[in-house]
């Protein structure tokens, strides 16, 4: 194509690069990733845990809660490389857990609803993806998105191979968090202890709950064996901040403005 003629459709002062689509790809890319290296670390406040101190500290499965990085690991090696999974990640942590943690080999396994990140979305929208294929579909759901709205009575109905994994920390915790790291006032985030467990099993599902990573791992084998639709209750650690700290500097740039 003629970039002179691609200019007459773009705003007057639109870049336009004329390369060849691979060399332009992988220059981008690599200008990115230095980008990614040589940026500032963003100060966090004294409640974040660097992931660099991070330790694995359920594997003993003696402590009350799983943490986050933990449940995408048992992800990533369960439903996506020994099962071969679709996977879903709802708007709030969920979305900044999978997104920067998993890995997919095959294009299209991986969905996440970024245009407006309404919650919800996956939660209703995971009986779909389970329904048009053959593999089971898992969804990462907050315990707020799964509250607000859901579809599993429609899996149930249907027998689709759908699996809701609730990461319940009883809160809307992206709200909480990134109030803290926008050092604003906090508001009540909190949602009541909710066992989905029984919340599934109430709908027809199967429903198991999880307080570590051991038994999270048999559960995922087992409720992925067995395809029935399942809701798993995952307790997580709600004091473990995710990756957003590009998105809190965006929105402080943003007040700034
Ligand atoms: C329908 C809708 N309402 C409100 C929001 C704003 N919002 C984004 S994330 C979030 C909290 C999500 O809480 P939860 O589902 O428990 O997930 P967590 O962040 O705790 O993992 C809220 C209220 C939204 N994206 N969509």
């Amino acid at each position: 194509m003629e970039p002179d003629k691609v200019r007459n459709n773009l705003p007057a002062n639109a870049i336009i690069f004329n390369s060849d689509i691979q060399c332009f790809s992988e220059a981008l890319l690599n200008a990115l990733l230095k980008q990614l290296i040589h940026k500032p670390a963003v100060p966090c406040p004294a409640l974040m845990v660097e992931f660099a101190d991070y330790v694995i500290k359920n594997n003993n499965g003696s402590a009350e809660t799983i943490h986050p990085v933990d449940v995408m690991n048992i992800i990533q090696k369960v439903a996506i490389n020994q099962n071969n999974c679709y996977i879903a990640a709802e708007a709030g942590n969920s979305f900044f857990w999978a997104s920067h943690h998993l890995k997919f080999s095959q294009p299209v396994r991986y969905r996440v609803g970024t245009a407006f990140s309404t919650m919800g979305h996956y939660v209703c929208g995971l009986v779909g993806i389970a329904a048009g294929n053959k593999e089971c579909a898992v969804g990462i759901i907050g315990d707020g998105a799964m509250l607000m709205v859901n579809e599993v009575s429609t899996a149930v109905h249907y027998r689709f191979p759908a699996i809701w994994l609730v990461m319940n920390d009883s809160s809307y915790n992206m709200c909480r968090q990134g109030l803290a790291m926008l050092n604003s006032e906090p508001l009540d985030c909190d949602i009541p202890d909710t066992d989905f467990a029984l919340f599934g099993r109430a709908l027809g599902a199967d429903g198991y709950q999880v307080n570590n990573s051991q038994q999270l791992q048999e559960v995922m084998v087992e409720a992925i064996k067995n395809r029935n639709p399942a809701v798993i209750d995952v307790k997580i650690d709600k004091n473990v901040f995710p990756p957003l700290n590009d998105r809190i500097e965006t929105i402080k740039g943003l007040i700034n403005d």
